[in-house]
């Protein structure tokens, strides 16, 4: 393979021959000198090309100069020459005096996208647009905070797992299941890991983690909802409560964002003029019922009291925990059990609460954990209580008749972390390929 210069890594190197592939992003095609701009998913550097011309001033034989004129925006190509430093060059202060160009694949000269598209036909044109080195850095940002994650967990002894995602029943509500045809029957997309990172407690692997796609049929078109959306799982047996739990989630947290600070901190004030706060244990923690009230203290009445936070009062409680706590992170906690499924542990003294939580950060529900019900017999009374048949539980209800420690767990949407993270408008940003209710292309 070829070794490259990034062109972020230009105005580090020493003047002199250099090489650097990218794309045309401008062509100025002058009397007397060209310029080309070329981009790499790293940044852009001006490739300067003076015209050659006879001594009585007449334009002389300049075949890199007819390749110049000719070359179109998006054309892919490896340009050689010298690297000079000069202050008065505005991008970067480092231009390359062309003396060679090795075009790879030229491109159709009509791009169909520009810098001020809309977000939709951004994503018609999504490797066009993902070539911005902004978006790059997304997900290069995605990836190390995946990286820092596993790095933690097999530290800590977890076992990583991948669950089918082809299932014979709902994994969470019946609402919003996908079915598929499965040879003669009928098939459904996993909605969550939940039940398989469940088995895996009386299975003994007693730690364990999962970072794979989950499946929703919402039909909604909110800027936080994807149908594909990336889950990211963990479940660990031998809890006390769903604290356990909750200081897990927050040592998770702390090393990703440690990791991206320290790794992607300067390019993300660069180019997001923003500064990564890595946040500090333990984050706050407000039982909902009491969120609900200092939410409605502040001027905003969530619509119904038997429901979960609206994203108006997600928004208000996280600026209240900002204002209060410095915390761009808040744990909602004790849900009522008439909103969680029937599989989250309800209170020794208070059946109307469950031992379970909501993670909020920077305004937005990014989480959902609790403590399992792993009584057996609780469990089928947890279950008919919310209208489910047992039966159709059957194979789910084994894992907690043969011996099971008490655990709980959590589930986290990936792209909604990174959205929020880079202060992003919309999930569509933070997925390299969305889906939704009408997206299944590209
Ligand atoms: P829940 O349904 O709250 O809980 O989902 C957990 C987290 O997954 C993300 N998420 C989504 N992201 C994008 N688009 C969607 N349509 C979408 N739906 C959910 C959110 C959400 O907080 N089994 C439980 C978790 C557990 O208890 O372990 C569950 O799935 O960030």
């Amino acid at each position: 393979m070829t070794e490259r210069t990034l062109i972020k890594n230009l105005a580090a190197a020493t003047d002199g021959p250099v090489s650097v592939s990218g794309w045309v992003d401008t062509v100025r095609d002058q009397k007397k000198v060209q310029f080309v701009v070329l981009r790499d998913e790293s940044g852009a550097v001006q490739l300067v090309h003076p015209r050659a011309f006879a001594e009585d001033g007449t334009p002389a034989e300049d075949a890199l100069a007819d390749a110049i004129s000719g070359l179109a925006q998006g054309t892919f190509l490896t340009a050689t020459g010298e690297l000079k430093h000069d202050e008065r060059v505005k991008l970067g202060g480092v231009e390359i005096k062309l003396e060679g160009m090795d075009i790879a694949a030229a491109a159709i000269p009509e791009t169909p996208i520009a810098d001020d598209t809309g977000v939709d036909k951004r994503m018609d044109w999504r490797f066009l647009d993902l070539r911005q080195p902004k978006n790059n850095l997304i997900f290069r940002i995605q990836t190390t905070l995946e990286h820092a994650w596993r790095t933690y967990w097999v530290e800590n002894d977890f076992i990583e797992l991948h669950t089918p995602k082809l299932m014979a029943s709902a994994s969470e509500s019946k609402a919003e299941l996908f079915e598929v045809e499965y040879f003669e029957g009928k098939a459904y997309l996993a909605q969550s890991p939940q039940f398989f990172k469940q088995m895996a407690q009386p299975a003994g692997f007693g730690k364990i983690f999962e970072i794979g796609p989950a499946f929703r049929a919402d039909p909604s078109f909110t800027s936080r909802h994807a149908t594909e959306f990336t889950s990211v799982d963990a479940e660990i047996s031998w809890i006390d409560s769903h604290e356990d739990v909750m200081k897990l989630h927050e040592e998770l947290l702390i090393a990703g964002f440690q990791a991206v600070k320290d790794k992607h901190g300067e390019e993300i004030k660069a180019l997001f003029d923003l500064d990564i706060t890595v946040p500090t244990a333990p984050f706050p923690r407000i039982p909902l019922a009491e969120a609900k009230q200092i939410v409605a203290e502040r001027g905003y009445t969530v619509p119904r009291t038997d429901a979960d936070m609206d994203p108006e009062g997600e928004r208000q409680i996280a600026a209240y925990a900002l204002e209060k706590y410095g915390s761009e992170f808040v744990f909602l906690t004790d849900y009522a059990s008439s909103i969680r499924p029937f599989y989250h542990m309800r209170h020794a003294d208070d059946a109307g609460l469950t031992n379970s939580y909501d993670l909020i950060f920077n305004g937005v529900e990014i989480s959902t954990g609790a403590q399992r019900e792993h009584r057996v017999d609780v469990l089928i009374e947890q279950a008919k209580d919310k209208g489910l048949d047992p039966e159709e539980l059957d194979f789910y209800l084994d894992f907690f008749r043969y011996g099971v420690p008490p655990h709980g767990g959590f589930g986290m949407g990936l792209s909604r972390v990174v959205m929020l993270m880079l202060h992003l408008p919309n999930i569509r940003e933070a997925t390299y390929l969305f889906r939704g209710p009408t997206r299944l292309t590209p």
